[in-house]
């Protein structure tokens, strides 16, 4: 068995950021499949008693250990790596703010977007995508702008606010009816620079579950 699991499916964009830090940092893993869409285990009583009572997907087992929550997990893997690892108190603290606005308003608004834009059935209703929309515009810009003064979040070089941020930036823009990348040249170059790290995959390669069943 590898040394570590990870709970999780191709089209998450939150598992995606703990699924490409393990491959950035030579992590011995391998994903554990959830059927998020078929079957919707992380709903079910068992997965709550047993994985992970929020029933969310990532999941990080290491021996004993389940965490969950993306930036949970990728502190962990930071702290015993060294790996796009904050360094003292204020990149720690640096790091914490991206990544809780990230998972708040970021990342948080595209990935509900684009799941009742693309994967829900039946899709949903418009007025919530347009407002979706609208904070996601807003929010796209404060990273365009944190991006034109360093190539990474918190500076220099890539640490987990990075990994955080780009959850669900690699997806396709068919999917999000958007190129983020074609209207924000900053994030572009961001998105490129973290694609040339050795190790860098796509999610729907680096995670199971892709394409969904027809
Ligand atoms: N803030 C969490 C978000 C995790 C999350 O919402 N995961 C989704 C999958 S992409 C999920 O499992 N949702 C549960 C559900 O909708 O039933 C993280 O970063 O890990």
């Amino acid at each position: 068995m590898s040394e570590y699991q990870l709970y999780c499916f191709a089209q998450s964009g939150n598992a995606y950021r703990v699924a490409l830090m393990l491959n950035l940092i030579g992590a011995d893993w391998e994903p554990v499949f959830v059927d998020f869409f078929v079957k919707g285990v992380q709903r079910t009583t068992e997965y709550r008693a047993e994985v992970n009572e929020m029933g969310e997907a990532p999941v990080l087992v290491h021996g004993a250990r389940k965490l969950s929550q993306s930036g949970v997990c990728m502190t962990y893997l930071a702290d015993r790596s060294g790996k796009f690892q904050p360094q003292g108190e204020d990149e720690r603290l640096e790091a914490l703010r991206w990544i809780i606005f990230d998972n708040q308003k970021v990342n948080g608004y595209l990935g509900p977007y684009r799941f009742l834009r693309t994967l829900a059935k039946p899709p949903g209703d418009p007025a919530v995508l347009a407002f979706l929309k609208g904070r996601i515009d807003g929010n796209l810009a404060i990273v365009e702008k944190r991006l034109a003064a360093r190539p990474f979040i918190l500076g220099e070089r890539p640490t987990i606010a990075d990994l955080s941020l780009v959850g669900y930036l690699y997806y396709p823009p068919e999917e999000f009816g958007f190129d983020i990348a074609a209207q924000h040249k900053n994030i572009a170059a961001w998105l490129g620079r973290i694609k040339a790290l050795p190790g860098w995959k796509h999610p729907y390669e680096l995670m199971p579950g892709y394409p969904l069943p027809g």
